[in-house]
C-alpha cells in the first residue's frame, strides 16, 4: 500500500471506448511515465477517468487493464459509466429467474458491447473480476472543489443514492426494476434526463433511429429556452419552440450557476477545438471512435482548469 499522498492536480479523462492506442498517447503528453506497476504521474498528479472505458473499441481489454493497474496503485480514480453498468447488468443472473441476466440488454447496447466480449475471448476468469471490480466503483465524486459524475450532476439523485454502488446487491437488484427510485437515479446520474419532444416533432440518432425525446442541458434553466437550445448536443432541425414544462415538475436538478465546477463524459459531443463549458459543467466526451478524439481537462487542487489544460490524444 503506497502512502497517501494528496495529489498536486488532476487530470481528468473521457470516454475512452477500448482506444488503448489513444489512452497510452494521451498519457504521455501529459507527461505520465510506466514502472513495473502502472502509468503514474513522477510530478504526482492524479488521473480520473469518468466511465466507459468499455464497448465498441478494439482494445477493450487492455483499456481495462491499463486502467484497473493505475487504480489498484492508487494513481487513478475511477467512476462508472453507462456502459460498464450495462454490462455488470449482464453479466449478474436474476435473482429469481436465474437462467436469465438481471437486467437485459436492448439490441443497440449488444452491438456495442460485442467488441468486449470479443476481447474477452477464453479469458471468462478475467472478465469476471473486471464486473467485479465495476461494482466497487463508486458512481459519483465529490471532490469538495470540483466534482465528477458519468452524465449528470442532479443532487436530488446523489443525495439517494449517497455511498451505496453495485456492490450492493440489494441497490443493484432495485436499479434493476423498472420506474424503481433507484431505476430513476441510475438513469438520471449515469445517462442524463431526458424530455419528450411536443408531438410530431423527432430526432433521428446516430443509430438512424428516429427518438421523440431528446438528452437536456441539465444546467439550464427551462423558462424561456427552446428545444433546439435546449438539447445536448444541439441539432439544428429541432424546433424552436418554448420548451413546455413537464406535468408534475422536472425530473431532475437544474445544476445550479454557483455549485463547484462538474466534468461530465458520456454526451458524444462533435470534435471542436476547446471543450464545451458551460458555466460550471464541463464535457469530456468528443466521440472517440467516431471521428472524433479522446481528450483530458488538467484541474488543480482548487478544482481551477489550468492553463493550456485541454489536452487531446
Ligand atoms: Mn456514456
Amino acid at each position: 500500500m503506497e502512502k497517501e499522498v494528496k495529489p498536486t492536480g488532476y487530470d481528468i479523462i473521457g470516454d475512452i471506448h477500448g482506444h488503448c492506442d489513444e489512452l497510452r498517447s494521451l498519457l504521455g503528453k501529459m507527461g505520465y511515465e510506466c514502472d513495473e506497476t502502472s502509468y503514474f504521474h513522477p510530478g504526482g498528479r492524479q488521473a480520473i477517468f469518468v466511465g466507459d472505458l468499455i464497448d465498441r473499441g478494439p482494445k477493450v481489454r487492455e483499456t481495462l487493464e491499463l486502467v484497473h493497474a493505475m487504480h489498484r496503485a492508487n494513481r487513478a480514480l475511477v467512476i462508472i459509466g453507462n456502459h460498464e453498468y450495462n454490462a455488470v447488468g449482464h453479466c449478474t443472473m436474476h435473482h429469481i429467474e436465474a437462467d436469465r441476466p438481471l437486467r437485459e440488454m436492448s439490441n443497440g447496447s449488444k452491438k456495442q458491447f460485442q467488441p468486449t466480449v470479443d476481447s474477452f475471448i477464453d479469458r471468462q476468469d478475467e472478465w469476471d473480476q473486471f464486473i467485479d471490480w465495476f461494482k466497487t466503483l463508486p458512481l459519483y465524486l465529490d471532490m469538495g472543489p470540483f466534482r465528477v459524475v458519468h452524465a449528470c450532476w442532479s443532487q436530488r439523485h446523489i443525495d439517494f443514492i449517497g455511498d451505496r454502488n453495485l456492490d450492493d446487491y440489494e441497490f443493484l437488484q432495485a436499479t434493476a426494476t423498472n420506474a424503481s427510485p433507484e431505476y430513476q437515479a441510475i438513469e438520471t446520474v449515469l445517462k442524463g434526463p431526458e424530455l419528450n419532444l411536443p408531438d410530431g416533432a423527432y430526432l433521428t440518432d446516430h443509430n438512424g433511429i428516429q427518438r421523440t425525446n431528446i438528452r437536456v442541458k441539465w444546467w439550464e434553466k427551462l423558462e424561456g429556452i427552446n428545444y433546439r437550445t435546449l438539447c445536448y448536443p444541439e441539432v439544428a432541425t429541432l424546433p424552436d419552440t418554448a420548451v413546455e414544462p413537464p406535468v408534475g415538475g422536472l425530473s431532475w436538478d437544474i445544476y445550479p450557476a454557483g455549485a463547484p465546477p462538474v466534468y461530465v463524459g458520456h454526451y458524444s459531443l462533435p470534435p471542436i477545438d476547446k471543450p464545451a463549458s458551460a458555466g460550471n459543467v464541463t464535457c469530456l466526451d468528443y466521440s472517440i471512435g467516431k471521428g472524433g478524439y479522446l481528450c483530458a481537462v488538467r484541474v488543480n487542487p482548487r478544482g481551477e482548469t489550468e492553463t493550456e489544460g485541454f489536452v487531446k490524444a
